[in-house]
């Protein structure tokens, strides 16, 4: 299958020839190891019992809803989003389209435009059983700015994050190759350099414009940023390296072209990295928020120590119980 870039121009300062993403060869859906999924990324409706209970958050701009609910009486969170129009699926667009004209004047006239069924797909994610930190974690929240020094990393953040922070068996999962081992695109086995390299399950892989991947370290012992010190250059540097060759060579995306970070705070508290697309705004690519790769590399070259010592500010949602500690602790 051939990816387009969505009519959104590719442009690279360089002008060269490498700058230029080109088609990819795409993995399949990854659906087909489901038990109840048929080899062609069919499946049965497990949402047809879907009560809904409320809608945590929606965007008419993003075009996504994310919905709290119950299915079979387990708790659930369905996130909806429309997917980007594609380049290749115009013409068929065009062809087989059922129009409804809704209004014309003089040059202007607006339509409703009925794709064919397959071309009109919304991108389904299902977190079933959810938690509550699940269910808060998708509701639309006031946020705080908190400036969090390595002391408040150790009293404060440390064993709140030690207590309750979201399960990272999907993580293990993936490094025992026990879930989506066929989307990944490139590990390194080295017990202490070593990663794998997939897509992000908010990327549906059909387009280049909002190309998202995730290195995962196979590393088990280095929970974010702050665990980082000068001994884990060589790893920082390997995923670097590797990760935009393999992106290069899997999606023709060069590495001029991609926005690689760190989370700080992350949701997961395993180190891994986001690659994601220059073109594409991806959620929590802001300052407040991503930490690129090559300032931590280079912060991490001129001090050793630099995330253990260094002042971090974030955001946390109203809700979140670590903005209550941090007020308890007289710090926000
Ligand atoms: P994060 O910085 O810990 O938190 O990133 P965020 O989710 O608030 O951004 C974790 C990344 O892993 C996110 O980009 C998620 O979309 C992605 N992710 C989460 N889960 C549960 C999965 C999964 O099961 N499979 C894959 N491929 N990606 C996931």
């Amino acid at each position: 299958m051939k990816m387009a870039d969505t009519g959104k121009r590719e442009v690279c300062e360089d002008a060269d020839e490498t700058c230029k993403p080109t088609a990819a060869k795409l993995p399949k859906c990854g659906a087909e190891n489901q038990p109840d999924c048929d080899g062609g990324g069919e499946c049965a409706n497990v949402l047809s019992g879907f009560e809904v209970k409320s809608v945590l958050r929606d965007s008419a701009r993003d075009k996504t809803i994310f919905i709290h609910g119950t299915v079979e009486d387990q708790e659930a969170v369905v996130i909806l989003e429309k997917t980007p129009m594609r380049q290749d699926d115009l013409a068929e667009i065009f062809q087989e389209c059922r129009l409804k004209l809704q209004m014309k004047n003089d040059i202007y006239s607006t339509y409703q435009l009925q794709p064919p069924a397959h071309l009109n797909e919304i991108k389904t994610t299902v977190i079933c059983p959810a938690t509550q930190k699940h269910v808060k974690k998708y509701l639309s929240q006031e946020m705080f700015l908190v400036e969090e020094t390595g002391e408040d990393y150790l009293s404060t953040t440390l064993p709140y994050i030690e207590s309750q922070s979201f399960s990272v068996q999907w993580v293990y999962n993936i490094l025992e190759k026990k879930a989506e081992a066929d989307r990944i695109v490139f590990e390194d086995p080295d017990p202490d350099t070593g990663f794998v390299l997939l897509p992000d399950f908010k990327w549906d892989q059909k387009q280049l414009y909002d190309l998202y991947l995730i290195a995962i370290v196979h590393r088990r012992n280095i929970k974010s940023l702050r665990d980082l010190t000068s001994d884990h250059l060589p790893l920082l540097r390997n995923i670097s390296k590797k990760g935009k060759e393999s992106i290069q060579k899997q999606y023709g995306m060069p590495a001029c072209k991609l926005r690689v970070y760190l989370h700080y705070q992350p949701s997961y508290y395993h180190l891994h990295v986001h690659f994601t697309s220059l073109n594409y705004d991806a959620p929590g690519c802001g300052v407040e928020r991503a930490h690129l790769l090559t300032d931590v590399i280079m912060n991490l070259e001129a001090d050793p120590q630099y995330y253990q010592n260094r002042t971090i500010t974030y955001t946390l949602r109203a809700d979140d119980n670590l903005l209550l500690r941090f007020r308890e602790a007289g710090r926000c």
